[in-house]
């Protein structure tokens, strides 16, 4: 497809004969489960149960529905839905239809829906016409003057549209009695287009085939050893590529296991589903960890949750969440530290608990490629393990290039195809992958370098400190100096910037890496996914 930048066909056909991709389309790859899991129950939302079986006609439905529409094989579609049934037969009768869903979170709003829309170049939307209570029928509607070749909405609402837009749920009505006509799906197409975190400006569209997907899919499932028995709860958006692929819903559907959905919900409601509704296994970003450990005590006095594998990833964990993690919830921990590029690391379910707790896993295929080279002089050659450096990496499920972005390509692809992730790691003697923090992120004080993930692990030592962040603020004689912000244990009083500064110094840390500045914040801001939000902190700290 125009716009994607191939894997060398020689590989390609490496990975084929390797039988890592099967040349199977995600909506084929579906048919088959639903043949398999028929009765099964796949996905629970609400009071709403259903089989493998209905999952997968109601996904057929959509995907006559859009076909009747006018939508077109390789056709993008922008995707924006809460968690849910909907969502998840949209996305799955989608690329039934031959349409590239494209990926968007329930957070984004008209700039990012608008960006996504023309980078793309979609010719539907589907959005909800309110979302956790905001009135969205003015954001449809200002996309649609602006993306002119949008040519349907598709709003997720009760009542009827208003008029120029479509109801969601007619879609699959009239896909319903019209005849059968899928239209074949190749395996080695693009089958979604993801989105990166973007940690400038709006994200970038990240092409996934069928393919490489599936394999992702499929080896994430078995890495987890998730099997028919397995419940899964959606606590993340489920367009998340966490969420959706590591192994996430449809690793979760490729074991014939149970999908249970949950949206915008409080921690303490997640920890009664979690517990009653005895989940196997769910992914968290740190800060809902935090949030789910902080609830525990009082919601879960000593229903410890045995039974639940809890993965953490797309941001660092720290130590003393880890270990609280295991302690507090009373279940299993997984690190994984991924990336809708492609590579994704766990730490395996028998890696010592030192590993769990202080790592961030190791590659999934034994087909990743890594290397981790000196971010000054990326072509020198890589540097030794226990160096910390750039992480780069290639493999059977790493794009090649962003979607339509010749001028990037160099910038995050090197000649030889390696992703440049921008994700700094050190890698132990064992194998495992430690980040270290982010290149942009870095600080450079003074002729010094600061890692803030270093700092910032440090603080949160202190029985004051419940999360902290660090950043570089331009300075006229430094270049850079830190500014450290904290979110304090609710009760504690607001530790001194003295203090702090003291504290870091006892626990050995160099004075150059001492905060210049500590401001304390009831909340540190959030990236749509949950991610401390860099940016917006670096906005925000103020000059003196
Ligand atoms: P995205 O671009 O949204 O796919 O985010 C991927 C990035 O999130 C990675 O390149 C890392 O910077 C970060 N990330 C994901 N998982 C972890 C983790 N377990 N620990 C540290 N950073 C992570
Ligand atoms: O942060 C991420 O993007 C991420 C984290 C864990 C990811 O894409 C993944 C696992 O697949």
């Amino acid at each position: 497809m125009k716009g994607v930048v191939a894997y060398p066909e020689q590989l390609a056909e490496r990975y084929r004969a390797l039988q890592l991709w099967k040349g199977q389309s995600i909506p084929d790859w579906f048919e088959e489960l639903a043949a398999r899991f028929s009765n099964r129950t796949a996905l629970v939302d609400g009071e709403r149960r259903v089989s493998y079986a209905e999952l997968a006609r109601r996904a057929r439905a959509v995907a006559r529905g859009l076909s009747l529409a006018g939508v077109r094989a390789l056709d993008r579609v922008v995707l924006q839905l809460p968690n849910g049934l909907e969502l998840v037969e949209t996305l799955l009768g989608s690329m039934r239809a031959g349409a590239i869903p494209v990926l968007a979170l329930p957070a984004h709003r008209r700039v990012e829906l608008e960006a996504f829309c023309r980078r793309a170049g979609a010719v539907g939307l589907v959005m909800p016409e309110r979302h956790a209570g905001v009135d969205l029928l003015t954001t449809a509607r200002e996309l649609r003057a602006a993306c002119a070749e949008l040519r349907s909405i598709w709003l997720a609402s009760s009542g009827e549209p208003p008029p120029g837009f479509q109801r969601l749920s007619a879609l699959g009505e009239a896909g319903a009695d019209a005849g059968e006509a899928a239209p074949g799906v190749s395996a080695s197409e693009v089958a979604l287009l993801q989105l990166s975190g973007g940690s400038t400006g709006v994200p970038k569209l990240i092409p996934r085939t069928h393919d490489d997907y599936l394999y992702s899919v499929r080896a994430s499932a078995e890495l987890c050893a998730l099997d028919a028995d397995s419940r899964f709860l959606a606590m993340l958006p489920m367009t998340h590529n966490f969420t959706l692929s590591s192994p996430g819903w449809l690793g979760v559907f490729h074991a014939g296991g149970t999908v249970l959905c949950a949206d915008g919900l409080l921690p303490g409601r997640l920890l009664e589903l979690l517990s009653r509704e005895r989940i196997t296994i769910a992914a968290a970003v740190p800060s809902l960890a935090r949030a789910l450990v902080e609830a525990a005590p009082r919601l879960l006095p000593d229903r410890k949750l045995e039974g639940l594998l809890l993965q953490v990833g797309g941001a660092k964990l720290d130590r003393k969440l880890a270990r609280a993690v295991l302690e507090v919830l009373g279940c299993r921990l997984q690190q994984v530290f991924g990336m809708a590029e492609g590579l994704v690391n766990y730490t395996r379910l028998d890696a010592p608990a030192a590993v769990v707790m202080e790592t961030q896993g190791r590659p999934l295929s034994p087909y990743d490629e890594l290397r981790v080279v000196d971010p000054d002089d990326p072509a020198a050659s890589p540097l030794p393990s226990g160096a910390v450096g750039e992480l780069q990496t290639r493999g059977p499920y790493t794009i090649r290039g962003y979607f339509d972005d010749l001028a990037g390509q160099t910038r995050h692809f090197t000649a030889d195809g390696f992703y440049r992730t921008g994700d700094l790691v050190r890698r132990t003697a064992d194998g495992d992958l430690i980040v270290e923090g982010r290149i942009g992120e870095r600080i450079l004080r003074g002729g010094e370098k600061i890692a803030p993930d270093e700092v910032e692990a440090h603080l949160r030592e202190h029985p004051s400190v419940r999360d902290a962040a660090v950043v570089g603020v331009d300075d006229e004689y430094l270049g850079q100096r830190s500014h450290a912000f904290i979110s304090v244990v609710n009760g504690a009083a607001l530790p001194t910037t003295a203090e702090l500064r003291a504290f870091l110094r006892a626990r050995g840390l160099a004075a150059f890496k001492l905060p210049d500045a500590v401001q304390a914040l009831a909340e540190l801001p959030r990236t749509k996914i949950g991610k401390t939000d860099k940016q917006a902190l670096q906005k925000s700290a103020a000059p003196r």
